[in-house]
């Protein structure tokens, strides 16, 4: 054929993670919109794509994985993304937290808290890159707490604690979500008296639980884009905190050794 050297090269893969993430909608319009019909999307997890990405770099092999900012893997490997002129991942992609209805009224605090709570990417990447160093997402939070003084406190100043109300929190295993999960979970414990129940779930419960009530909020929601179809069918039944982060980004990256490709269109070639 014509083209498809670059396809094979690649084994006509582009690595995913779980099929509920957006990133994986995303893709799957950036395959239609550049017309790669001959490449596959592997569906998996990001602990698989992380595994599978690690091993690539070892042999210095050729590899394209679904990838995000903020993650540790951009401080860990020599990375790039691969330009998207067709704008198939969009632009400025934010974090944002979202409060099941009612949470105001019933929780107050909580309600507070979580509505200020908004941090930087390189803050979520020194817990992120210490869990990947191998320390546990707790004790990862703890230090960076113990040196984070000042904004714990823009956070919880003058609030109310509370004595033991009942929050849930749901999240996805993403390397990002978990780090913010963890700091919340722990913030909301130990300086604002709630006992926290963190549900890990897949994509669409983290969504549907806040939707229908039975989860009190999430800060994994990826918006404008990622989360679009999400946004569109919820977005009536949760109440949006705004942004906890800006400047986040999605796409496709490639070691930066593969240097015969710099945008997704020379996938066809
Ligand atoms: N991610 C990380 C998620 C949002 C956070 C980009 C993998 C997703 O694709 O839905």
């Amino acid at each position: 054929s014509a083209g498809g050297a670059v396809a094979t090269q690649f084994d006509h893969r582009i690595i995913g993670i779980d099929p509920g993430a957006g990133i994986m909608k995303s893709t799957a319009k950036a395959m239609e919109d550049y017309k790669l019909t001959d490449w596959t999307l592997v569906e998996g997890s990001s602990t698989a794509m992380t595994a599978v990405l690690d091993k690539a770099i070892r042999n210095k092999e050729p590899i394209i994985v679904t990838g995000w900012t903020p993650h540790w893997m951009f401080t860990k490997y020599d990375l790039k993304y691969l330009d998207d002129p067709l704008k198939a991942y969009g632009d400025a992609e934010e974090i944002h937290t979202l409060a099941r209805l009612g949470l105001k009224q019933d929780h107050p605090t909580a309600y507070t808290f979580l509505d200020r709570f908004n941090w930087s990417a390189d803050e979520m990447g020194e817990i992120m890159v210490a869990v990947q160093g191998g320390q546990s997402p707790e004790q990862a939070v703890k230090a960076w707490v113990n040196q984070h003084a000042d904004r714990i406190d823009e956070w919880t100043k003058g609030i109310n604690k509370v004595q033991g109300d009942k929050l849930t929190l749901s999240y996805v295993a993403w390397d990002s979500e978990i780090a913010s999960t963890t700091l919340l979970s722990y913030l909301l414990e130990d300086r604002l008296g709630f006992k926290v129940t963190s549900l890990q779930v897949e994509a669409g419960p983290m969504w549907t639980g806040v939707a229908n009530g039975d989860v009190d909020a999430t800060a994994s929601a990826w918006l404008p884009l990622t989360h679009a179809d999400y946004w569109a069918k919820y977005k009536d039944q949760v109440e949006d905190l705004g942004p906890n982060m800006t400047n986040v980004r999605t796409g496709l990256v490639v070691p930066a050794y593969v240097n015969n490709i710099q945008s997704i269109e020379d996938l066809n070639k």
